[in-house]
């Protein structure tokens, strides 16, 4: 099936100073998109607006936003500079993963961190992106699940659940906007070499590199590809659920791991 052009339309990620979002910043202005681009570390934006710029002369709006933050992200979204308001493209991207106890020995900070990003932050997000495409009767909102949200796993019973909160928050909103031509996908990685790991153990770089040892994970590209695939089918097409898993990876908890 051909490629349908995003050339111009606004594409906004959330998360695009790392991993994931700044690949899919980077796939979605190699086919033309303008993008804005949201995240906490505004010099990380700074950077990757400015390769853009060199590569494929990419207009930003960039946008220093704690996404857990609903005053910011009303304030700063809902209201957009008018040349930058028609959202297209929305990624739900932004997500952190932290700790692995457990239940009876998290740490209750790590949950509403969590919480509050994934689930509460996309909500916000989509909240003050999603009446303009109502209106306009038009756009794709793009979620990025997890694997984790179809298969728990020991000690990760909070990001599970976030992600399978993701799951349902995006087939639900498919229902509510059927009738206005607006596309939802999640998209469900397994394995992916980013910061997550690090983030997740709090900065233990040892430990977070033990995830991908004896595998070849799924690189941030790889994602993107997925991403810029499914906004790139023809209108009349919606990509509802991707799970995307390293061939070495079968289940959140099955792997083969070469010793
Ligand atoms: P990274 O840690 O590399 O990137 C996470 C991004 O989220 C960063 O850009 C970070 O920006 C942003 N972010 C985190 N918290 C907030 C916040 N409160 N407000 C705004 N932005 C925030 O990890 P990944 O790229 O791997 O993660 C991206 C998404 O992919 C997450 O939703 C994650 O759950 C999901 N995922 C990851 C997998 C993996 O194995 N890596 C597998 C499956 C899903 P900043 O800190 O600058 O605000
Ligand atoms: C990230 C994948 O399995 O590490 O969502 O939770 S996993």
């Amino acid at each position: 099936m051909p490629s349908v052009s995003i050339k111009g339309r606004i594409a906004l990620v959330t998360g695009a100073s790392s991993g994931i979002g700044q690949a899919t910043a980077e796939g979605l202005a190699a086919e033309g998109a303008r993008l804005i681009l949201a995240a906490r570390r505004i010099e990380r934006l700074e950077e990757l607006a400015a390769r853009l710029k060199t590569a494929h002369a990419t207009p930003t709006l960039l946008i220093q936003l704690d996404v857990r933050d609903r005053a910011a992200v009303e304030a700063k979204l809902a209201h957009l500079p008018a040349e930058w308001a028609d959202v297209d493209i929305l990624v739900n991207n932004a997500g952190l993963s932290r700790g692995l106890n457990p239940l009876h020995e998290g740490l209750i900070d790590d949950w509403d961190e969590m919480i509050d990003t994934n689930v509460k932050g996309l909500l916000y997000v989509t909240r003050a992106i999603l009446p303009g495409m109502v209106e306009r009767q038009r756009g794709h909102v793009i979620h990025v699940g997890s694997v984790a949200g179809r298969d728990p796993y020991a000690g990760g019973a909070v990001y599970s659940g976030t992600k399978a909160a993701v799951a349902i928050i995006s087939r639900a909103m498919k229902i509510d906007v059927l009738e206005r031509g607006i596309r939802v996908t999640n998209i469900e990685p397994g394995l992916v070499e980013t910061e997550f790991s690090l983030v997740r153990f709090h900065g233990d770089a040892e430990r977070a590199k033990k995830p991908y040892i004896g595998l070849q994970p799924l690189t941030p590209e790889d994602v993107a590809d997925a991403i810029v695939w499914a906004v790139t089918r023809p209108a009349h097409v919606n990509v509802q659920d991707m799970l995307l898993l390293a061939t070495a990876q079968a289940t959140a908890t099955t792997a083969y791991r070469k010793s």
